[in-house]
């Protein structure tokens, strides 16, 4: 597909590439409101301690964590504008243990899980933060709580927000991947990344080197072999190391550990949208032993191991994880 850049807005984009796919239908609704919650994010991002948005709210969320008040900001604004966009069944967020449910019209028909505030550790030092979204149909021959754990392969689309020195949303279907910036002066995104892939050559490898001594000795042989050939990058917000692996050219690991086999990201609303995007734009997304996009969800809120990026680069070291 050959698209001109020449000021496309996001809207347009999806106009012209999506409309006639029944596959798609609607869609266009939930990434506009994706756009919509993406906008006011910035803004308060942007603003940070001048909106109040900085520090913790003092509670834990359903994961364990402390909550921060930007995550409360995030998850509510973007359960509102999905709910508001009339083809939303319901909303799973991170920050909010239930799923949202906004309707069961005919039109309602998808589920959006979301990590609306990605980063959480880094959002007090004005370091790039991001938002994450998974969207699946609703089954239409189930209730919305039977069909919110879909198959992770039924994913429609997904979608992620990186907040960085340009705020940048990055949107996948089985059609590609295409990544949008945000105009600060018109509020519209533009077309700036289109059909974006994995670099054939892989540069950087991610993971928190901090906790090798936590790893198992097939793990720990894995990262040895990535340090001794290519270059560290780690933010510590997923979104931010993985969309510039996706540009540049790179993996990023958040491993099981030995006393936290699942590791620390979750399945719903980290791993799955970022491991569509990744094997819609040519890389790979892995547990410790099988294609993220295999696993069937058994909870909401589950964790799992993560190898996430360049193809080659993450069978590679998912064989030596598993002992190969
Ligand atoms: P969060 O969703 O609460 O922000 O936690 C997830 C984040 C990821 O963005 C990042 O990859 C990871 O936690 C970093 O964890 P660590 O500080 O243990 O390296
Ligand atoms: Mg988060």
């Amino acid at each position: 597909m050959s698209i001109s850049t020449e000021r496309w807005s996001i809207s347009e984009f999806m106009e012209s590439t999506w409309s006639g796919d029944a596959e798609l239908e609607g869609l266009d609704a939930v990434i506009r409101a994706i756009a919509d919650g993406t906008r006011r994010v910035h803004d308060l991002v942007q603003a940070a301690a001048l909106a109040d948005v900085l520090g913790t709210t003092g509670e834990t969320n359903v994961q364990g964590e402390t909550v921060q008040k930007l995550d409360v900001a995030g998850s509510d604004i973007f359960v509102e504008v999905l709910s508001k966009s009339g083809w939303v069944a319901a909303v799973v967020s991170e920050e909010v243990e239930d799923p949202v449910v906004s309707g069961d019209s005919a039109e309602q028909n998808f589920i959006v899980y979301t990590d609306p505030v990605d980063g959480s550790s880094n959002i007090d030092v004005a370091v790039t933060i991001g938002s994450i979204f998974g969207i699946w149909r609703k089954d239409p021959g189930g209730t919305i709580s039977e069909t919110l754990l879909r198959p992770d392969r039924e994913q429609v689309a997904a979608a992620y927000v990186v907040y960085g020195s340009s705020t940048v949303l990055v949107t996948a279907t089985r059609g590609g991947v295409n990544g949008f910036t945000l105009d600060t002066g018109s509020s519209e995104f533009i077309l700036t990344h289109p059909d974006i892939r994995f670099p054939e050559k892989c540069q950087y490898y991610s993971v928190n080197e901090g906790n090798f001594r936590k790893l198992d000795g097939p793990t720990q042989r894995a990262v040895t072999r990535l340090r001794d050939s290519l270059s560290l990058r780690y933010v510590g917000s997923l979104v931010a190391d993985f969309h510039r692996n996706l540009l540049k050219g790179g993996i990023f690991l958040y491993p099981g550990e030995l006393e936290r086999p699942n590791g620390k990201l979750r399945l719903m609303y980290e791993a799955n949208p970022l491991g569509f995007v990744a094997e819609q734009a040519g890389g790979a997304a892995y547990s410790a032993t099988q294609p993220i996009l295999d696993i069937h969800p058994e909870n909401p809120h589950q964790r799992t191991p993560l190898i996430l990026g360049n193809k080659a680069e993450v069978e590679q070291t998912v064989a030596i994880m598993q002992g190969g």
